[in-house]
């Protein structure tokens, strides 16, 4: 009865929604737009911005080529830093319209780099002319020269995340460990020992945060069946996702916050 009624609550035609957007225009210079700041570190620290982005009506060009191609680890990256906010269940998402025209390399191939860190995690890809490098360091052949779409979607915490390229699903693959740092959304050069010009059409990042203790999976800020199935099969299998007060125990006081939750709606 009670999931009779959880389901006949389901018919939200939610707006699209975003707790959080970054975008980057091509025009001005990075760190004159809000949010975003010009982040050169390691051996690059004290390279300026304005040698390395150059705005333009149609797109943005970066060009690092030369500068530093050793192995040490540095970065010319622009960072959009989205502490504090507390990332506890959502999707990331970022995509960007871009074609890398040179690139040179040493160890890892991130002359041009775009996506995030999140939850110390590592859900960024890297770009060469003819490599494409993955969260995880693998690489494999892209022809990156020619204009792409890419996008990437990332569920916090810890699911895979998704490459799609020009509307297609492409890959998907484990997000790699870091040490802690601040959650950001980077877009950039993001090591020393590459260097690349890449031309930067468009750049859009959000990040959906769940709306209530209800929200358990995606799509988070849409309360579906898609929850309850993962309240119900928590609870069962005494899945920490299903206790909700956090107390250790899975009893009627889970049962009561989640039908709450469920049936008060995201805002
Ligand atoms: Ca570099
Ligand atoms: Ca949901
Ligand atoms: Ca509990």
């Amino acid at each position: 009865m009670r999931m009779m009624v959880l389901v006949s609550a389901m018919s939200c035609t939610c707006p699209v929604f975003a707790d959080l957007v970054a975008d980057l225009a091509t025009d001005v210079l990075p760190s004159l737009q809000s949010g975003w700041a010009y982040f050169p570190y390691g051996c690059n620290a004290g390279v300026p911005e304005t040698s390395v982005y150059f705005p333009g009506p149609e797109f943005m060009v970066m060009d690092t080529m030369g500068i530093r191609p050793q192995s040490c680890q540095a970065a010319n990256r622009l960072e959009y830093r989205i502490d504090p906010v507390l990332i506890e269940r959502g999707t990331y998402r970022a995509e960007t319209r871009a074609r890398v025209t040179d690139s040179e390399f040493f160890v890892y191939q991130y002359g041009f780099s775009f996506g995030g860190y999140l939850d110390d995690k590592v859900v960024s890809i890297g770009l060469m002319t003819d490599t494409l490098s993955l969260p995880d360091l693998s690489m494999m052949p892209w022809d990156a020269t020619g204009w792409h779409d890419y996008a990437i979607v990332y569920q916090l915490p810890g699911y895979e995340f998704e490459l799609w390229i020009d509307g297609q699903f492409f890959l998907t693959g484990p997000a790699r460990d870091i040490d802690p740092y601040p959650n950001t959304f980077i877009i950039g050069d993001s090591t020393g020992g590459a260097n690349a010009r890449v031309e930067i059409a468009s750049y859009h990042a959000e990040l959906v945060l769940a709306c209530n203790a209800a929200d358990l999976v995606p799509p988070f800020n849409l309360l579906d069946l898609a929850d309850i199935n993962a309240f119900v099969t928590g609870f069962v299998s005494l899945d920490p996702i299903a206790d909700l007060n956090a107390d250790g125990l899975f009893d009627l006081l889970d049962v009561n916050i989640f039908v709450g939750s469920f049936l008060a709606g995201c805002p």
